[in-house]
């Protein structure tokens, strides 16, 4: 309910800003609302109208200088705040061949998903990944990261990081590297063999509460998305869906960024869904449309949409399709606050 501001009650607000005071009734219903209320819009990055703009963009800075070439994916309601949805960070970053995204390293942790190229690394504490699309990769908070392209053509990945969490928090630390690229203490593969093959070193004991495996290739996840949709029913709201884990912990893979994969039978129609946790999605495979609240979305390979917090969103894939998607959820989950409702429609 609105308290009407009376010249009396107005001149007594204004008497008492000065000792930086504020009546709460002015605003209490604005700030508890009965259902989460964000200005995050429903929106749609085109890859085909995307990739150009970030062709241009390796023209006019080296990835050197950039530091990170990265064309931020802002959410309409959210002008000028950097961000795709109230707590998470979007962009499309490229490196161009025989360039070096310097190492440096903060506190936001960081998730790559691969888009187009193949064969570019990334390097987390020493050890370096080759990226492939559709692998997920993490640089964990605080952890030494470069990124460079040995191969002969450009490559791009989607950067998911926590950063307006971390900014919320004011828990932002960074510091640059002494080189562009690390040292390589490690040889490529080490993290997956030890992590990555269903078993863990035997007194090894989690000292971050990141996953230890730092790139979950496409290939391992579409075998299983392929298993399920032979074997399985759909999820109603869902399709195959499946979701990335820690396995020293059988958590989220990631504690401030929660990831998942998710197969949707060719034809198939969901049925609407909504959950607290704004999410962004990253069409891998196949064409189709989402209705997120109130927008139609039609999209097609590598083109990124985002459903803000508690609007109903459901999918129909066209030719079987494959979604990629990150949320925090696990924040949400931890401090209690998670909610989702399925619709029947
Ligand atoms: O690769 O380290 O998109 O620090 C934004 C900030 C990427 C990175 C981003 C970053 C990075």
């Amino acid at each position: 309910m609105a308290t009407p501001a009376t010249p009396e009650r107005q001149a007594f607000y204004d008497s008492i800003e000065g000792s930086n005071l504020a009546p709460l009734w002015e605003r209490l219903h604005r700030l508890i609302t009965r259902e989460p209320v964000t200005p995050a819009l429903p929106a749609l990055w085109r890859w085909a109208e995307v990739r150009p703009y970030l062709m241009q963009a390796g023209g006019l800075i080296t990835a050197k200088e950039a530091e990170r070439r990265v064309l931020i994916l802002e959410n309409p309601g959210l002008k000028g705040q950097t961000s795709i949805t109230h707590s998470l960070f979007a962009g499309l970053q490229l490196i161009l061949p025989g360039e070096v995204a310097p190492a440096h390293r903060h506190s936001p942790a960081a998730l790559r998903f691969i888009i187009e190229g193949e064969g570019a690394y990334t390097a987390v504490d020493g050890e370096r990944t080759t990226m492939r699309p559709g692998d997920f990769v993490i640089t964990p908070s605080w952890t030494w990261h470069d990124h460079g392209n040995d191969t002969e053509e450009p490559m791009v990945w989607l950067d998911g990081l926590d950063i307006p969490i971390v900014r919320l928090l004011d828990a932002v630390f960074a510091e640059p590297g002494e080189a562009d690229a690390q040292a390589v203490t490690r040889p490529e593969g080490d993290s997956t063999a030890r992590f990555a093959n269903n078993m863990l070193p035997v007194d090894w004991q989690p000292a971050v509460k990141t996953s230890p495996i730092f790139n979950y290739p496409y290939d391992r996840t579409r075998e299983s998305l392929e298993f399920l949709r032979n074997s399985d029913a759909p999820d109603p709201c869902h399709g195959h869906k499946m979701r990335y884990v820690n396995p020293a912990t059988g958590d989220w893979a990631m504690p401030t960024i929660g990831t998942c994969m998710q197969l949707l039978p060719q034809g198939f129609a969901t049925r609407p869904y909504r959950s607290t946790d704004g999410t962004v999605f990253v069409v891998v495979e196949g064409r189709g449309e989402s209705r997120v609240g109130d927008q139609v979305f039609q999209w097609r390979p590598h083109d990124i949409f985002v459903a803000p917090s508690w609007a109903w969103v459901s999918h129909q894939a066209e030719d079987e399709a494959v979604l990629f998607s990150y949320s925090d959820r696990p924040v949400q989950e931890k401090l209690g606050l998670w909610r989702e409702q399925r619709g029947n429609a």
